[in-house]
């Protein structure tokens, strides 16, 4: 069947429009008709080939649309059902057998590499491969093949078209709070960059019942926006002085339960333990890389009880939690909409660069035929 998808053909971009090949399924997968997808700043990374995503590659992880058809074997959905697709996971290593998909020890390799076990995309143009399978999905594009294991079935009474990023930012944000730090009700918590991530853990924050919620962002329409969604407090870390005294000196010297870093700077994330209360942890959810040192200082760690941990897409397994994150936007509580602007698939670039520039929070890409959903 053809398609049309965004293709990245060298490292930096752009994104090219083009006519491809798609493969029906095969056992285990699904075929989506996408209607829209989230911009993830890890499609930026990819992009950029800081992880090493091979090229030509059809890229994006925050897809939402229809099941078109399903290959051999796959029970979990059937075509017409409205899913929000995920991150892929094996299913059967001890992570995936604790429902820790999150940590699959399968994790890159399922998301990252561009094609299915055997080598194989399933996306081709006149001959030549495309990488695709990115995420388990690659959903820069009009369709999109995925698997059992990593596409949810949504609700038919929610606007499909805003759901995607419930796949993996919001699901990040939400999921760091809710599964992975386990905020409790009456705690503090620092957010550290409040983009996606950092807003959909300020409002989960708030679901939690902290009392304190710290929001610091150097872009103050970010700010206003963070104290909108339930920040108590705001910081503007630019200017004299350091973070964790600024936090200090908000808690009255005590500093806060949880630090959530999404910058993935090494120094912000410095700051993030040097303000934790003693047993406090904090959360390392940007995409730090391979190689990059964290500067920790260790007495602080120690002396307290302090805790410094990685979190991936929020600990969540997408097949519990994307229902969940449904019900929460459908009550009002994580009105996450309230930072999204929605792009014609073929603005991509456009998408791109006003997100890159700070101008746009969370660009949704709408597909052809798909309209911007009212509220
Ligand atoms: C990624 C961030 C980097 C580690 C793997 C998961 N999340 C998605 O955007
Ligand atoms: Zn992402």
């Amino acid at each position: 069947m053809q398609i049309t998808a965004a293709v990245i053909r060298a490292p930096g971009g752009p994104f090219n429009l083009e006519h491809l090949e798609i493969e029906q399924p095969l056992p285990g997968e699904v075929l989506v008709k996408v209607a829209a997808t989230g911009v993830c700043h890890t499609d930026m990374v990819m992009r950029d080939r800081l992880l090493p995503v091979p090229q030509p590659v059809v890229l994006g992880h925050e897809g939402a649309g229809t099941v078109l058809a399903v290959g051999a074997g796959v029970t979990k959905v059937k075509p017409g059902d409205a899913v929000v697709m995920s991150f892929n996971s094996c299913g059967h290593c001890p992570s995936c057998s604790d429902a820790a998909p999150a940590y699959c020890h399968e994790f890159f390799p399922r998301n990252f590499f561009g094609a299915r076990g055997d080598g194989s995309s399933g996306l081709s143009r006149d001959g030549e491969m495309i990488h695709a399978n990115i995420f388990g999905q690659s959903s820069f594009a009009t369709h999109a093949l995925c698997h059992q294991r990593n596409v949810v079935k949504v609700p038919a009474d929610v606007p499909l078209a805003l759901l995607g990023p419930l796949g993996c930012g919001v699901l990040t944000g939400a999921g760091t709070v809710l599964n992975a730090l386990k905020v409790r009700a009456g705690s503090s918590v620092a957010v550290m960059g409040v983009g996606t991530v950092g807003l959909s853990a300020i409002m989960a924050a708030k679901v939690a019942g902290a009392a304190r919620i710290i929001a610091i962002d150097p872009v103050a329409s970010r700010l206003d926006l963070a104290s909108e969604l339930g920040a108590t407090h705001v910081i503007d870390p630019r200017g004299g002085g350091n973070l964790a005294e600024k936090v200090m000196g908000l808690t009255g010297g005590v500093g806060v339960d949880y630090a959530i870093d999404t910058s993935a700077r090494s120094e912000v994330i410095r700051q993030g333990l040097m303000m934790l209360a003693p047993r406090g942890e904090c959360a390392v959810v940007g995409a730090v890389t391979f190689g990059q040192d964290i500067p920790v200082d260790g007495g602080h760690l120690l002396s307290g009880g302090r805790r410094l941990r990685g979190v991936v897409e929020g600990d969540a397994d997408p097949e519990q939690f994307v229902p969940q994150l449904v019900a929460l936007y459908r009550d009002g509580k994580l009105p996450f909409d309230r930072f999204v602007r929605f792009f014609p698939f073929s603005a991509i670039n456009e998408a791109v660069a006003e997100s890159e520039a700070g101008r746009v929070i969370k660009p949704i890409l709408l597909m052809p035929g798909t309209e911007v959903p009212t509220p």
